[in-house]
């Protein structure tokens, strides 16, 4: 029998997650681990955190942390998200465990040794104020293109142009505002190109979804070779002597993550040699989720970095590439506040009632959006309305009129012939949307099952048969089959909402858990002796007023935060007459300076706090700020506003501030007077 090898992209530990990425990645391989586990094929589940990195060490410092304390941090706030979304993965791991290291030096290793790896000098931006070669996103300058005087060290945000950093005219670092030079570097890259015969015909085998087939295809036309390494402490370190201060690029290192999980997990079940049963066995298949941006390095990078290996390892046999899932006709994005709020999240809803609304919605075609309207209708008209409302009516129903034992089927007649029919086409139509990873499918057919079911109860009205004694043998058919219908209902809706599943399965008087039974046997074996108990609610009902207030957090971009220092008090006006009275030189103390905010980025955990990189004519200050609840970061960047520039340096949520900008309020609103054509470092007097 075919063991299964299910991985989802390695989440970057460098902040939460939100529901968008669980749509794309994790979500639909859970539904497929839990269908395929339930098939009884041998599956496993491989996940963990990606935790190297240059994202990775800037946020880090950007935070006041170091890089292990930054990944500590979030790998556990991502695996306790997962565990809240029931994900069941059959190991979560990271890639700073100590057996990271060696596998990914071996692929390093090996690809020198079949010679696809090629050193090669080149130029590269150096700060001789921090005396070390700076990675293109510790950069900003002038875009070669454009002129955009703000442009990123890889791409500029404004026309859209890439190029490499030492392209960008005036580079300077994004740290400290110091001017960069060009200087020779050493790097090594993977030849891609040697791999494009193979690719070739590999990909051409592949039956994948038309998008990823096109988009590898198109990708390996040209193919060059590719940089991997990077100048940085924070990695996978390059194993040969003239590499000193190098390490792995970190999409080198993630996807050798999922072997190196596997390894993680082989070791710790004591059987050390058992990854090699999954990733160099030829009766695996391997099944790769993720989001749609990280399909080169899973359909080309990665199989190729494979093919270049001495040990044959598996490539991916099923890619399933999902596409964005958004908020509210928005990309989630926590920096303008635009997200959920997940602690808050949990203790209102359940898992499933998010895990149903994400499946109902996957994004498997086309992008597709979580709103809190269609939240509501899914939880009330469907899970509640439907599912819940056809088990809990049935279940009273049953037992009111058979207590003792459950209802025997009788003759059927054309009816019931024709919904026992549709009832099991419904469930192999479920098998198979699950087996080729169709969630959106499978929920609609969840749905399609209940609704079925009710039809059929209200159609046969076992109110009305109960009343008559000589109806007694219809009566018992009717609601044998509607039992009959709940059993299927709880099979085919376990790969979505499992925990309802599992209640359902026990209000029909299972002991032993669903996931112990296999799918076949649960469709095909009728229920016998079983004990029905009696119903619990398996859905709430959500109120209008519950999704008015959380569109109403949606849009204030506050989500609940208790934001008191602006809000509160009262404008005071100004009068003729100030109480204390300053000399000109006193005023003249206050350094107050142009300053040309080039970055600006949320401060996680804070309520009102951003982080703004502002340029004073020369260097680049770190200033915090109270201006979350008025101002988006992206609306900042390259705005000139007044900076008290003398003002004594603080700490504010550990981030270093050095200097204050000045704004006015009224104490609802706040605002800030920007400059237009004054240069920065200008004096204000
Ligand atoms: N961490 C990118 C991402 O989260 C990256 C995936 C790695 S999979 C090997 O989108
Ligand atoms: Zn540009």
């Amino acid at each position: 029998m075919k063991k299964i090898l299910i991985t989802s992209a390695l989440p970057y530990a460098n902040g939460p997650l939100h529901f968008g990425h669980i749509a794309g990645a994790y979500l639909p391989a859970d539904c497929y681990a839990r269908f395929q586990r339930l098939q009884g094929h041998p599956v496993l589940f491989i996940c963990g955190s990606d935790e190297h990195g240059v994202a990775i060490t800037m946020t880090a410092e950007m935070q006041g942390s170091t890089p292990k304390e930054h990944v500590d941090k979030y790998h556990k706030v991502i695996s306790d998200f997962f565990n809240k979304l029931d994900i069941s993965f059959d190991h979560y791991s990271r890639t700073t465990w100590p057996g990271h290291v060696e596998p990914v030096q071996k692929y390093f290793k090996d690809l020198v040794a079949n010679n696809y790896i090629e050193k090669k000098e080149t130029l590269q931006l150096y700060s001789e104020k921090e005396n070390k070669f700076l990675a293109d996103r510790y950069v900003v300058g002038t875009c070669p293109k454009c002129g955009y005087d703000q442009a990123r060290g890889d791409e500029c945000q404004k026309c859209g142009a890439s190029y490499e950093a030492t392209d960008l005219i005036s580079p300077k670092s994004k740290q400290t505002g110091s001017a960069l030079t060009s200087k020779p570097t050493t790097h090594w890259f993977l030849m891609l190109d040697k791999f494009k015969e193979p690719l070739e015909k590999w990909i051409s085998q592949k039956n994948w979804k038309p998008n990823v087939t096109q988009f590898a295809k198109q990708y390996i036309k040209e193919l060059h070779p590719r940089a991997i390494t990077r100048d940085s402490k924070w990695g996978v370190p390059v194993p040969l002597p003239d590499a000193d201060g190098k390490v792995l690029y970190v999409w080198f290192d993630a996807p050798i993550g999922y072997v190196s999980a596997t390894m993680d997990w082989a070791q710790k079940k004591g059987d050390k040699e058992a990854w090699r049963k999954w990733w160099s066995d030829d009766e695996t298949h391997l099944v790769q989720f993720m989001g749609k941006d990280n399909i080169p390095f899973h359909a080309v990078i990665f199989p190729a970095m494979t093919m270049g290996q001495n040990e044959k390892l598996k490539l991916v046999d099923e890619l399933a590439a999902n596409e964005f899932y958004n908020l509210e006709g928005r990309r989630f994005s926590k920096s303008d506040g635009w997200t959920i709020d997940l602690e808050g999240f949990f203790k209102k809803y359940s898992t499933d009632q998010i895990r149903y609304t994400i499946a109902a919605n996957a994004p498997e075609t086309s992008d597709s959006e979580f709103t809190w309207k269609d939240f509501q209708s899914r939880c009330n008209a469907e899970l509640l309305g439907k599912y819940g409302n056809f088990v809990n009516r049935t279940l009273v129903f049953t037992r009111r009129y058979f207590p003792d034992a459950l209802p025997q089927l009788g003759q059927l007649n054309a009816d019931d012939e024709a919904f026992v029919k549709q009832m099991h086409e419904i469930v192999d139509q479920a098998k198979e949307a699950f087996s080729q990873f169709k969630v959106r499918m499978g929920a609609k057919l969840i749905m399609d099952l209940a609704s079925l079911g009710n039809v059929y109860f209200d159609n046969k009205k076992p109110w009305a048969l109960a009343k008559d004694p000589a109806m007694v043998n219809e009566l018992q058919t009717v609601l044998a089959l509607c039992l009959e219908c709940i059993k299927c209902l709880a099979l085919i809706s376990y790969p979505v909402i499992p925990d309802t599943s599992q209640k359902v399965w026990n209000l029909l008087g299972f002991d032993k858990p669903l996931n112990q039974f296999k799918w076949d046997d649960i469709a095909k074996t009728p229920l016998k002796d079983q004990h029905l108990q009696e119903p619990v609610l398996l859905f709430r009902k959500i109120e209008n007023e519950e999704i008015e207030n959380e569109i109403q957090a949606l849009k204030s971009g506050s989500l609940k935060e208790s934001d008191t220092s602006l809000k509160q008090s009262d404008p005071k006006p100004v009068s003729n007459a100030p109480s204390s009275q300053v000399t000109f030189d006193e005023v003249q103390k206050i350094e107050l300076v142009v300053g040309k905010i080039v970055d600006a980025v949320d401060v996680p955990k804070s309520k009102k706090l951003l982080h703004l990189q502002v340029d004073m004519g020369g260097s680049v200050r770190s200033i915090v700020s109270g201006i979350k609840d008025h101002y988006q970061p992206q609306d900042l960047i390259g705005k000139k506003v007044i900076v008290v520039a003398n003002l004594k340096p603080a700490k504010l949520m550990n981030i270093p501030s050095e200097g204050m900008i000045l704004a006015g309020s009224d104490g609802k609103m706040l605002e800030i007077p920007f400059l237009q054509n004054i240069a920065e470092g200008s004096r204000i007097s």
